[in-house]
């Protein structure tokens, strides 16, 4: 893990140090991915004591303006809470960091709302060409990404008040942490090359199988079937998880019978975009009893703006014969 490496070579090398100028380290650095700011971090507050019995401080790392984009990104560590403010209308601020290890999944999570701030908060995530952008979570206008991540590119989380406000009310945290998976898989769908993208390129599925996969562009379209054999009665149950779990996909799952894969304007026989019963929650559950032997088709896509690697979702399939 060379980035581990050169990471706490950075971490000490720059304790007390005031004219170190860190950077992130970006392989193949393109002219329009500058690296952050190169802008002193404080990191007075960063050291580890190795004192657990006292409370941390409540904000380890102060945001440091000017941030107002990726050229002057502020240089930041992951698992700590970051603080600022909004000094003027539509302040944008930027943080700039890189993830530690080869891939693994990243969350963004940011307060305003329920630390008694007056802003609306929102946070986009950058990584190349991947994009997403977090608006609230269910119940709190706070947002939260939870994606997957590699550590090929620098990262970069901006954090604004999506209304403009500005003014002593109007401030955030935010902590930028290095998790486990949010949930569990037994197959990734095949889709580098798009090859689900239609009906005849729809992928068989069984029962009791859960699917990774993503929306991955803004036009990403997922096909999945499965065969109903004559005579039985098949009680599917779809269940996606995505925006409930920190995606930044809104999946939305449509049932087709064999219709579909010989004539493309065939309408759906069911679709299910939220979850009904649980107000905020986007992730669709399909319940369909099906009687009718042939092929079935599957849709899912992203009914929101927007597609990149990081908007990932399962689909787990249960398809019981009764
Ligand atoms: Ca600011
Ligand atoms: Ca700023
Ligand atoms: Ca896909
Ligand atoms: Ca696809």
């Amino acid at each position: 893990m060379p980035f581990a490496t050169s990471f706490i070579v950075f971490l000490f090398g720059c304790i007390g140090c005031q004219s170190c100028q860190p950077q992130i380290d970006v392989p193949d650095n393109p002219d329009n991915q500058p690296e952050p700011s190169t802008e002193n971090v404080d990191t007075a507050e960063t050291i580890d004591t190795g004192d657990t019995a006292l409370e941390p401080p409540p904000c380890p790392i102060m945001e440091v303006e000017p941030n107002d984009n990726y050229d002057e990104a502020q240089l930041v560590f992951l698992e700590k809470w970051i603080c600022g403010e909004y000094d003027k209308e539509f302040d944008l601020d930027n943080f700039g960091f890189q993830f530690p290890e080869d891939e693994g999944w990243l969350k963004v999570w940011g307060r305003a709302q329920s630390v008694g701030s007056l802003s609306d908060i929102l946070i986009t995530l950058d990584q190349g060409s991947n994009t997403a952008v977090s608006f609230a979570q269910a119940g709190t206008t706070d947002p939260m990404l939870i994606v997957p991540v590699t550590n090929e590119e620098a990262l970069y989380a901006t954090i604004y008040d999506q209304y403009g406000g500005y003014g002593e009310n109007n401030f955030y945290e935010m902590m930028i942490s290095q998790i486990k998976p949010p949930v569990e898989w037994n197959r990734n769908e095949t889709d580098a090359l798009g090859e689900n993208n239609s009906p005849a390129g729809a992928e068989t599925v069984e029962d009791g199988e859960i699917i990774f996969g993503t929306s991955s562009t803004n036009y990403d379209t997922d096909w999945f079937k499965f065969t109903v054999n004559e005579g039985e009665t098949v009680q599917v149950t779809l269940e996606l998880t995505a925006f409930s779990e920190g995606s930044p996909m809104d999946p939305i799952v449509y049932l087709y019978d064999d219709r579909i894969f010989t004539d493309s304007d065939a309408p759906y026989r069911a679709v299910r975009n939220n979850r009904s019963g649980e107000a905020g929650n986007l992730d669709p559950l399909l319940r369909y009893s099906i009687s009718a032997a042939g092929d079935w088709a599957i849709l899912v896509k992203n009914n929101g703006p927007g597609g990149s690697d990081f908007h990932w979702y399962i689909i787990d399939v249960s398809l019981e014969v009764e």
